[in-house]
């Protein structure tokens, strides 16, 4: 299988993913497939031995509310680092509600995982939380998962990252930070 993950504005992105422009895109077999979560369902799809959505028809429609939570709410993490000032704020307190939510709903009542034992579609979708939030929280200043106030979610935190697959995939932290602190005085000198 080959993996392509590049970047904005260079040609491979613009030739697999003409509609969007975006990354991620998964090429496989050359046929590029767009779109995080469609990537994944594919992928679930085509190793039925590796299940990313449960079997159950009511529990995988949880799951897909959850995959749909996700999507529609990332953008307001991303704003952290995007903006300052009142939008920063304003920001700060969309993820916060957000994380409360998933705190009391999400994750309320589950086992190690969203999924339960073992990491499902829900985890994946919500992997931001677990690694690029912090270094959100790193070059913003603002801090969103600090003292007693997400027991939970720190709990999972802690679990995906423990989980081998995870833990030996995940972008090097610093690098990350680099990268989105000059993305983020870019996007600010622009504004
Ligand atoms: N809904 C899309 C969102 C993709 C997206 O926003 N990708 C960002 C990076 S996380 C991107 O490619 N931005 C353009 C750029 O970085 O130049 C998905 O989940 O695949």
């Amino acid at each position: 299988m080959e993996i392509v993950k590049l970047y904005g504005g260079h040609g491979r992105v613009r030739l697999y993913n003409p509609v969007y422009q975006k990354i991620p895109v998964l090429v496989h077999g050359g046929r590029p497939i767009c779109e995080s979560m469609v990537i994944l369902e594919y992928l679930d799809e085509k190793w039925p031995q590796q299940p990313l959505l449960p079997s159950d028809p009511y529990e995988r429609a949880e799951a897909r509310f959850w995959v749909k939570f996700a999507e529609d709410k990332v953008s307001c993490s991303g704003m952290i680092y995007q903006t300052e000032g009142e939008k920063l704020e304003k920001a700060r307190r969309d993820a916060l509600e957000m994380l409360t939510i998933l705190e009391e709903h999400g994750l309320n009542g589950k086992k190690k995982f969203f999924g339960g034992d073992n990491i499902n579609i829900v985890d994946i979708a919500f992997r931001w939380i677990a690694h690029w939030m912090g270094v959100i929280e790193e070059i913003t200043g603002v801090k969103l998962i600090e003292g007693n106030k997400f027991p939970l979610l720190k709990a999972w935190m802690h679990n995906f990252k423990e989980v081998s697959f995870i833990s030996e995939n995940l972008p090097n932290r610093e690098k990350m930070a680099a990268f989105f602190r000059a993305r983020r005085s870019m996007i600010l000198s622009s504004a």
